[in-house]
């Protein structure tokens, strides 16, 4: 399939079979200082399904081709033509054996995408169509090839040569060396990877169930070998996981995770070659803070999962992307709840889910889970395809129950091993293991769009009648939303607390199915009390839930509900109603701080029975969340007022924090267990209040803690609060932290992100001081997500400055990145996508500054993104 040009989307419904595959594939690749030679082999045949005649069409991009022969000989002029994008061959026989020589310049690769160069090494990153920048080839998932590769290079500058499979010869010509690799597993080329380069190695061993031994080898600069070892067991773990979970087991003798610098995502899963950022392999407790030590974890843990989700059985097309991601994130989402908390875990994927994914879903970005169009398929690498697409494996997991889930799973990768498929063909596994009709479910898959649940309630002679309305409002291109099949979790609590028997075998929760757009439910209940509903238990569909609640009735379910996800979102409700006020009438923040005080005292009471869920609950929502619910955005305000209940919870509750922090302390060395990382996050919660209280003891034990502490949490989290609430010793500790921490470049990302986020908009000026930073490089995607990416995200007051600066720093920092890397530019431009909901002066404003840059954008990913937003 071709890529889209600007107006001319690429369509699921004109999906057509390939016109030839490719069985086998040979690799040469020549790796020299300014360039690389690339000879391929491929064995074309027909596809049986094929028109008769019709051309053989291969992607590729950028390619100086230097040499083009068929069955051995050179091609006649007229056969074939190629524009720079695709090679057409005219006429050709059935099956035939195709050999191509091209030149690359991985050296001025900046893009990232295809082979390029990472700090002197050779990576590639083919994903979603890198591939047709190496060499001709029809660059689409459902071709699934052979591959063996061999890679020559320098000897002593590229020791290390790898490619996927396994090792089977090697040699020396001279200064140089090759060795050839070969993968049994036919796969998409998507899935091909290749590394050169001198690395470091952690090497250790796996046996699997059925008694296999496996080589695990990590490779990263030498000067990271000593961050490995968390990789390393997370990947045992999440090996024995498999096992376990899904009966599912490694399948080659040997896997590797290469570590690199400069990477557009977060890492790839090729076929026994994963290549990583090295924010989510690395990990060491001197520079690596608790949430990027789970990161690791569930980074490491997604990508080996996808050997099976994702590699044994693949996607189609594009449009089918959810299919391996959303299954594979549901994987690392089970495992991560599996290796630390199932309730904290559960919280922590909601909250992420409704601040970002909601909002994609509510704006000019809204697109369906599966998509029914794209120009740039990098584009759609987004939270509705790996989170949304999660919930709803996460559904059928619930509908099935794990059981019945599990059979299904089992048929899936029983029938499709060595295919290419659908999520239709996911849900049809589901259906016949599960023994239930999803047909009216499927529509999850095709309707974009946050749909609202409407809950309302009566209770009369016994009857506890619940009724649930659903709709889906509008998004771009889908005006109208039939209903869903949406299951909503449901206990009922009595007066003490308990929940209340729902039938006749005294089950106390329930999962109602509601498939039209409005049903009533109803369940005896004894006595003359109204239950308080305690609704969506563990957020059993993605929804936005209306109900009005009670203050009364919050603070009960805070207080008894036994669903971790449910007290959470009660406190949510709770503090979001307090802020609302708070926007009408600033001055009663102490008594609004007072109202939530004994739900928070009560919370602070019981905090060491699970210091990380207690974390959670105590934490106020977002500046951007805020915003979000709302129906113009006032990022002032919405500072001033979150701020100011902060403050005064922070002074009102001073003692408790205090003694909050302290009953956390993690005495001994530091450890990432989850027993740790929660009593940190405990403690770092209660910092924070104590810092906005501008407690007087607060910044010299927030000094104290970044100068002295042993290991990046600590320490980070004490900066980010000096730094934020501008507390004195701030301005010290961010250069101390600096010249500790230079050489470090993944601290160093912190330390960009830390300044761009200090609230308000002063912080302008600081942000264009950075960008001329010395640290500062265009070129490496993490180093821009830090500086720009949390700037535009996560720093309301000063990206939306009423002055307009914010928005035209941002847009031209976009162009500048189109120029280096259209991807990020494009991800970047993301950001961006709250403007239809912007107040009418600042909507003008960012509009003219992104019509500034789209009229000069010359990627179509950045142009995608942006007439996407501006339309
Ligand atoms: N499949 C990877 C994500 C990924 C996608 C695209 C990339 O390059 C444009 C890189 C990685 C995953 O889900 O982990
Ligand atoms: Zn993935």
């Amino acid at each position: 399939m071709r890529d889209g040009q600007p107006g001319t989307p690429i369509r699921l419904v004109d999906y057509q079979v390939p016109a030839y595959l490719v069985g086998q594939v040979h690799l040469d690749v020549d790796l020299f200082d300014e360039h690389t030679r690339v000879n391929a082999t491929l064995a074309l045949r027909r596809h049986p399904d094929a028109p008769a005649g019709a051309d053989c069409v291969l992607d590729g991009v950028g390619l100086t081709l230097e040499a083009l022969s068929v069955d051995g000989e050179p091609l006649a002029e007229e056969a074939w033509r190629y524009d720079g994008e695709q090679l057409v061959l005219r006429g050709m026989p059935d099956t035939f054996t195709l050999a191509t020589q091209v030149i690359i310049e991985p050296q001025r690769n900046t893009a990232l995408e295809g082979l390029y160069v990472s700090r002197g090494m050779f990576c590639t990153q083919c994903e979603a169509e890198g591939f047709r920048r190496i060499t001709f080839f029809p660059d689409r998932p459902d071709v699934l090839s052979r591959f063996s590769t061999t890679v020559r290079a320098d000897k002593v500058r590229f020791p290390v040569l790898l490619s996927n499979g396994n090792p089977v010869a090697r040699g020396e010509e001279g200064a140089r060396h090759w060795v050839t690799w070969e993968d049994p597993f036919p796969k998409p080329c998507y899935l091909f990877a290749l590394v050169a380069g001198d690395l470091a190695c952690l090497e250790e061993r796996y046996r699997t169930g059925s008694g296999r031994e496996i080589t695990l080898q990590i490779y990263a600069e030498e000067r990271d070998l000593d961050k490995l070892d968390h990789a390393m067991a997370s990947l045992k773990a999440a090996m024995a996981w498999d096992e376990q979970t899904y009966g599912l087991e490694y399948d080659l003798g040997i896997y590797m995770i290469v570590a690199v610098s400069h990477f557009n995502m977060g890492a790839m899963e090729n076929k026994g070659l994963n290549i990583f950022n090295t924010a989510c392999v690395l990990a060491h407790p001197k520079t690596t803070t608790d949430a990027g030590f789970q990161r690791v974890e569930a980074v490491v843990a997604h990508e080996y999962f996808h050997n099976w989700s994702g590699n044994r059985v693949t996607c189609r097309d594009w449009f089918q992307l959810s299919l391996k991601e959303g299954f594979t994130v549901f994987r690392d989402q089970s495992f991560s709840a599996d290796m630390n908390s199932i309730a904290v875990k559960r919280v922590e994927d909601v909250d992420m889910l409704r601040t970002v994914q909601f909002p994609e879903d509510q704006g000019p970005m809204a697109h369906p889970v599966r998509p029914a169009e794209y120009q740039k398929i990098d584009n759609f690498y987004t939270v509705t395809i790996y989170e949304k697409g999660a919930e709803l494996v996460r559904m059928q997991h619930g509908l099935l129950g794990p059981e019945r889930f599990r059979a299904g799973t089992d048929l899936y990768f029983s029938r499709f091993d060595g295919q290419a498929v659908t999520t239709d063909d996911f849900v049809d596994c589901m259906a016949e293991a599960g023994g239930i009709d999803l047909t009216q479910f499927r529509r999850w898959y095709s309707q974009a769009g946050t749909p609202r649940l409407e809950a309302s309630d009566t209770f009369a002679d016994g009857e506890y009648r619940l009724t649930l309305r659903q709709s889906t409002p509008p998004t771009p291109g889908q005006p109208d939303k039939l209903p869903l099949m949406i299951p909503v979790k449901l206990a009922l609590l009595g007066a003490d607390g308990a929940a209340l028997p729902l039938d006749a075998d005294g089950n106390t929760e329930t999962v109602l199915v509601l498939t039209e757009a409005e049903q009533t439910f109803a369940f005896a209940v004894p006595g003359t009390q109204a239950p308080v509903p305690s609704l969506l238990r563990g957020f059993s569909a993605p929804v936005e839930l209306r109900y009005d609640f009670s203050p009364a009735q919050l603070h009960f379910l805070l207080a008894h509900d036994s669903d971790g996800y449910c007290r959470w979102d009660a406190a949510q409700r709770l503090y979001h109603a307090a802020v609302t006020r708070l926007l009408a009438d600033p001055s009663a923040a102490e008594a609004e701080a007072a109202a939530l005080r004994p739900a928070l005292e009560q919370v602070l009471a019981r905090a060491m029975d699970d210091p990380a869920e207690a974390a959670l609950l105590l934490t106020l929502p977002g500046e951007v969340a805020i915003g979000d619910r709302l129906d113009v955005l006032e990022p002032d305000r919405i500072h001033a007022a979150r701020g100011a209940l902060q403050a005064e919870l922070g002074r009102q509750l001073a003692r408790q924090w205090w003694q909050a922090g302290q009953a956390c302390l993690t005495p001994g060395p530091y450890r990432p267990s989850a027993a740790d990382i929660g009593k940190r996050s405990l403690r770092h919660r209660a910092l924070a209040y104590l810092a906005a209280a501008a407690d007087e003891r607060v910044a010299s034990h927030l000094e104290a803690l970044c100068r002295d502490a042993d290991n990046m949490t600590d320490q980070l989290g004490a900066l980010r609060l000096l730094v934020h609430y501008r507390l004195p010793g701030a301005a010290q500790a961010l250069a101390d932290f600096a010249a500790r921490w230079h050489d470090e470049a993944l601290v160093m990302d912190q330390w960009f992100a830390v300044q761009a986020t200090v609230p308000g908009e002063q912080t302008l000026a600081q942000v264009r001081a950075l960008l001329a930073h010395a640290d500062f490089d265009w070129r490496v995607p993490n180093r821009v997500r830090g500086l720009l990416g949390s700037f535009a995200n996560g720093n309301p007051t000063a990206f939306h400055a009423a002055s307009g600066e914010g928005y035209r720093l941002y847009a031209e920092a976009l162009a500048r990145l189109d120029e280096v890397n259209p991807q990020i530019a494009a991800r970047m431009a993301g950001a961006c996508a709250r403007l239809p909901r912007l107040p009418d002066a600042r909507r003008e404003a960012l509009a003219a500054a992104l019509r500034d840059v789209l009229s000069r954008s010359r990627s179509a990913n950045l142009r995608e993104m942006l007439e996407r937003i501006l339309a």
